[in-house]
């Protein structure tokens, strides 16, 4: 049997060889895709976080973790991200200008694919142009936005007001979320939805466009 305690401590110690492996054997036994990250990749990635503010961790050891993470993330997105036939809505997502944490993003980005959804997924550092882009060209509907730095968040007003000039902001309901994103902030800049999760981004675009 898989032991999953090896997984945690493998992302917390940036061992991406061995995450991949637990991944793969519980995988195999069946274990369901997000109990591994809920109760194991997550945690281990909360404490990654806990160790780099004490100063015991430091820039090295945070991107050996998220590759570890990114290993076992690799075979658990698929299966997150079960077909539907008719996608519900087009979603833009990346993360905003400045900002290169995407573990989340790419969670969101799975969740919302297994809900439904068509994803463009802009990647990372994402201009306000280029998600106007995705809506002229593309025919995005939703734009999801991702941030992890309270300095990078502001970038979510900044690509508001830039597809509010465009013209286009009528044309997208527009959703955020990212560690220190807050409902609050989400209705100050006048987003359309807000989620803490991966799990409630689905619920919140479903609400956003009405399905
Ligand atoms: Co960075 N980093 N980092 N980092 N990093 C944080 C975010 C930090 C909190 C660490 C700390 O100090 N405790 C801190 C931010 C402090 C702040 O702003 N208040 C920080 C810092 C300071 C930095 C640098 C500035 C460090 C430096 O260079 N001195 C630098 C900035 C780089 C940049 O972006 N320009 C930096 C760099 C990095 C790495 C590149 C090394 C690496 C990222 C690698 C990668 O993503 N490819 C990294 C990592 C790994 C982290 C921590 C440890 C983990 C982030 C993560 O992946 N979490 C993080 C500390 C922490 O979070 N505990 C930290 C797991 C992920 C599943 O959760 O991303 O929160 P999360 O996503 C969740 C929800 O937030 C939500 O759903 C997801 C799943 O439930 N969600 C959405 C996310 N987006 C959403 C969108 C939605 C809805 C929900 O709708 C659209």
């Amino acid at each position: 049997m898989a032991d999953l305690k090896q997984l945690h401590d493998a992302v917390l110690n940036g061992d991406a060889k061995t995450a991949k492996a637990v991944t793969e054997a519980a995988l195999a036994e069946g274990i369901e895709p997000m109990k591994l990250v809920q109760g194991y990749m997550m945690p281990a990635m909360a404490e990654v976080g806990r160790r780099f503010e004490c100063n015991e961790y430091f820039v090295p050891e945070l991107l050996l973790a998220a590759r570890a993470m990114k290993a076992s993330l690799e075979l658990v997105r698929p299966l997150l991200a079960a077909k539907g036939t008719q996608p519900v809505g087009r979603v833009a997502i990346g993360t905003v200008k400045g900002d290169l944490h995407d573990i989340g993003k790419n969670l969101v980005a799975a969740m919302l694919e297994g809900g439904g959804y068509e994803i463009i997924d802009l990647g990372v550092n994402v201009t306000p142009e280029q998600f106007i882009a995705a809506v002229k060209e593309k025919g995005a509907n939703i734009i999801a936005m991702s941030a992890l730095l309270t300095t990078t968040m502001p970038s979510m007003k900044t690509t508001m007001d830039a597809l509010k000039q465009a013209g286009v902001r009528e044309r997208v309901k527009i959703l955020v979320g990212g560690a220190p994103v807050t409902q609050k902030y989400a209705d100050d800049i006048g987003a359309d939805g807000f989620s803490e999760s991966a799990a409630g981004a689905v619920a919140a675009a479903a609400k956003a466009v009405g399905v």
